[in-house]
């Protein structure tokens, strides 16, 4: 068998030449740091990450995934990562609350976009949209895509997760340049797994992601089962819809009782959609902003 050829081994996950020009195969890892293992995360967090990229690609999110091809690995798209982790935080905990001095748990008064520059040598430290578009990491248009990109993110995730009974309290995201002949687009890359977000049960707030790792919880695998199988819960209740509303978080949830009322909720979702685009397209109108000029 031919051998393929590998690109890079990071952390997490190994990225080799994929079939065709301009695609790869990620393969998800056990590795939780580089002496520590979790048996059998990387098959959840390759079907975790399958799960919500697949969703997110269902209201138009742009992603680089393409298809899961086994237990570990799937087809991405390669694209130039820039180099940014984008967190969002819905509620205080971990560095935001050491550095700000905010009890962990605490609500925060509204979505928090944070980022820092990818750089393992300097422990990936927080920035500043003045240092992005200074380093020339991104220019002021790709933000204002990322930063469209991440709300959307957020508002349809937390939805989601909130649904299967958990909550979403922050997350980290990459994005790359797609190019397709002379245009290019940010996509949502990387993946989006209990080791990128903090997830918390919604009544008992116990932890499920890799926190029970970091602070030697114990029952780590046992906690990725669980989200991953906040899929089959989700597909249980097909009568539960969310989507919500630009920066407002304002999440709307319709038992669908009767066939009419099924069919006015998709037009109401097919117009929701089409006002997102309206509001999303590059150039329009007024977008978030996390304050100061760029
Ligand atoms: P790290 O590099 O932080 O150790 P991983 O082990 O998860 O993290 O490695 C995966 C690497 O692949 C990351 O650096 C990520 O930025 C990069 N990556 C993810 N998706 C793509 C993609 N579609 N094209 C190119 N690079 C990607
Ligand atoms: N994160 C940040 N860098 C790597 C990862 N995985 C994620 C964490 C957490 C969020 O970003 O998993 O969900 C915020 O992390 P922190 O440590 O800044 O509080
Ligand atoms: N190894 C680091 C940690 O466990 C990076 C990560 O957040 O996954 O905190």
């Amino acid at each position: 068998m031919k051998r393929r050829r590998m690109i890079y081994e990071g952390k997490a996950k190994i990225l080799y030449e994929g079939p065709e020009p301009g695609t790869l195969i990620t393969y998800f890892k056990d590795d939780a740091t580089k002496k520590a293992t979790i048996e059998g995360k990387g098959v959840l967090n390759n079907r975790i990450s399958e799960y919500l990229m697949t969703q997110l690609n269902a209201i138009g999110v742009p992603t680089h995934f393409v298809k899961r091809l086994n237990m570990r690995e799937q087809l991405v798209k390669e694209v130039e990562i820039i180099p940014l982790e984008v967190i969002v935080r819905n509620i205080a905990a971990g560095s935001l609350s050491k550095r700000l001095g905010i009890e962990e748990g605490t609500a925060l008064p509204r979505s928090i976009i944070e980022y820092c520059y990818k750089n393992d040598a300097l422990h990936d430290p927080l920035v500043s949209e003045e240092h992005i578009t200074a380093f020339g990491w991104a220019t002021p248009q790709d933000l204002d895509d990322i930063v469209n990109l991440t709300i959307r993110i957020n508002d349809f995730l937390s939805g989601l997760f909130l649904g299967a009974g958990i909550k979403l309290v922050d997350f980290k995201v990459e994005f790359g340049r797609l190019w397709e002949n002379d245009y290019m687009r940010i996509v949502l890359a990387d993946e989006i797994s209990p080791d990128s977000c903090r997830l918390w049960d919604v009544t008992t707030n116990e932890k499920m992601d890799k926190d029970r790792f970091r602070r030697d919880l114990g029952g780590v695998v046992e906690a990725y089962s669980e989200v991953a199988s906040c899929r089959n819960r989700c597909k249980a209740r097909p009568e539960v819809r969310f989507w919500s509303n630009e920066g407002t978080r304002f999440c709307y949830a319709e038992k669908r009782r009767s066939r009419s009322a099924g069919k006015s909720h998709r037009q109401r979702a097919a117009r929701a959609r089409l006002c997102w685009r309206r509001r999303c397209a590059p150039g329009q109108g007024d977008r978030y902003r996390t304050g100061g000029a760029r």
